[in-house]
């Protein structure tokens, strides 16, 4: 059985560098596959499309609310030409009324352990319009090793320096955050995965530097302690979203190896300022994940808000603006206060107003949200807080004897995981 597994473009954040890493929901995906089946995987974000007829089914996996259109045009081509789609991923999730116009099986779940009977399904010619394992969530030990065989590593460089593979240690959020989907995606549970399934993962991942993707590491003391201690030996350096603000676990996340972390910042209180200086002090980085747009936003708190990035000397700074993905409380408040403007998934990119802001227009919004992002970056620009980010991991692998230069020459390819 053949199955072509598609990774749809997504339109990107104009002001920000353009990067790509390797997609995680697809080679996690493809590890619940059964063996024996033969996957082409493709990313359209690094690789021009092509349509395969001569598959046995597309499985199209979709993260994000704005890849979905694209993801549309393919699937209803495929199914124009008796080409049978299954939709999966965080976006079919979030959306799966919609997607069902457009496939012919629809999974909303999670994966693992439920595609024997999917396939065995397909195979018997029974594949079920909507397979709903929604808040139904699997044993968390049934979680493997990521296939990650069916990537072309080649793509996932940026001018010749290796980026960053995704890899997750639990599942779930049990905090419900106004702007957030995973309250509905996760049903509030934080699931680890046992230690020794992540280390065994981590180790076989032919990169040294990571993106570990999980939500928040901020939720439970002792399993982060025993996952640290695990890292440490690894020598991986790693990115994550944000930690538990707490000396020890700083301490033993710095040792692992920890580079930089995503910090959300709010507002320009001591309490933020105090933790950015904390990471600092563990010679962690800091990239501060900013939303614009929130009721208590007006032009005059945004400029000073940029002002004291700089000032706390944030490492890097990713703007957005808020933005009302379906199933968020943020999307529920201004649903009620008639202020939703658009229902184009393309607009939903985190760089566009597709609401009405309670303290300025919409064109307003997007001006300081363009202005946020050429102020912070005017001296040296992007690239060069980004090589600077860069050049801090290049010298610590140096010093720990794990740094590789990226030859590609030679360079290796895996178009297809082995059956
Ligand atoms: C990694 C990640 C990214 C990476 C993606 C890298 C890449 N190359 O793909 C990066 C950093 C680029 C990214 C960017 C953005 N992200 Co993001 N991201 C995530 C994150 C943290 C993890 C996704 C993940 O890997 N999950 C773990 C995997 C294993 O789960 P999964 O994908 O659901 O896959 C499972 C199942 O769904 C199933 N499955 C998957 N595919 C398929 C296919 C089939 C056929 C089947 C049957 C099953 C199946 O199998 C898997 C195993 O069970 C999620 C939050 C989260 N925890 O999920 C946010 C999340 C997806 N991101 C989100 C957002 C908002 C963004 C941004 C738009 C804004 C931002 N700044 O964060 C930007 C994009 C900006 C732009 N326009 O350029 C939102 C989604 C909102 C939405 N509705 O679109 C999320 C949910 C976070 C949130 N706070 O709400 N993101
Ligand atoms: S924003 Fe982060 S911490 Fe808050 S609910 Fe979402 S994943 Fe959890």
């Amino acid at each position: 059985m053949k199955i072509q597994l598609v990774y749809p473009s997504w339109p990107k954040l104009e002001k920000q560098t353009e990067f790509h890493l390797p997609p995680h929901g697809p080679v996690v995906f493809a590890a619940s596959l059964p063996r024996g089946i033969d996957i082409d995987f493709i990313d359209e974000n690094v690789e021009p499309f092509e349509f395969d007829f001569g598959a046995d089914l597309i499985c199209m996996s979709v993260m994000l609310t704005c890849q979905l259109p694209r993801a549309f045009e393919i699937a209803d081509e495929y199914r124009r030409n008796n080409t049978p789609v299954m939709f999966g991923g965080i976006a079919v999730m979030l959306h799966s009324d919609e997607v069902k116009d457009h496939a012919d099986s629809v999974f909303l779940g999670e994966a693992e352990g439920r595609m024997e009977k999917v396939i065995r399904d397909f195979n018997d010619g029974c594949l079920a319009p909507v397979y709903d394992y929604m808040n139904n969530f699997p044993d968390i030990n049934s979680i493997g090793t990521a296939k990650r065989e069916i990537l072309n590593r080649d793509h996932y460089n940026y001018r010749g320096t290796q980026m960053l593979d995704l890899v997750h240690a639990s599942r779930g959020c049990k905090f419900n955050c106004f702007p957030c989907c995973n309250g509905f995606l996760g049903g509030r549970n934080f699931r680890p995965r046992p230690v020794k399934k992540v280390i065994e993962e981590m180790e076989a991942i032919p990169n040294n530097r990571l993106f570990v993707v999980d939500n928040s590491l901020a939720h439970d003391k002792d399993w982060l302690i025993e996952l640290f201690t695990a890292m440490k030996p690894l020598k991986k350096k790693w990115v994550s979203h944000p930690l538990m603000d707490d000396d020890q676990v700083l301490k033993l996340a710095a040792d692992a190896g920890c580079w930089y972390v995503y910090q959300a910042v709010f507002d320009t209180s001591e309490t933020i300022q105090t933790r950015i200086q904390r990471l600092h002090d563990h010679g962690i980085g800091v990239e501060g994940t900013i939303l614009l747009g929130t009721d208590d936003h007006d032009e005059a708190y945004i400029r000073e808000l940029v002002e004291f990035l700089t000032r706390v000397k944030l490492d890097m700074a990713e703007f957005t603006i808020m933005t009302p993905f379906p199933k968020s409380p943020v999307r529920r408040k201004l649903k009620k206060e008639g202020r939703i403007l658009s229902n184009n998934w393309m607009d939903y990119t985190c760089g566009k107003a597709v609401f009405q802001p309670k303290q300025m227009t919409p064109e307003k919004l997007e001006e300081l949200y363009n202005w946020a992002w050429d102020s912070f970056y005017e001296n040296g620009g992007q690239q060069t807080k980004m090589g600077e980010l860069f050049f801090k991991v290049i010298k610590r692998e140096i010093l720990d004897g794990t740094y590789r230069r990226y030859n590609p020459r030679k360079k290796r390819s895996f178009r297809k995981a082995p059956a």
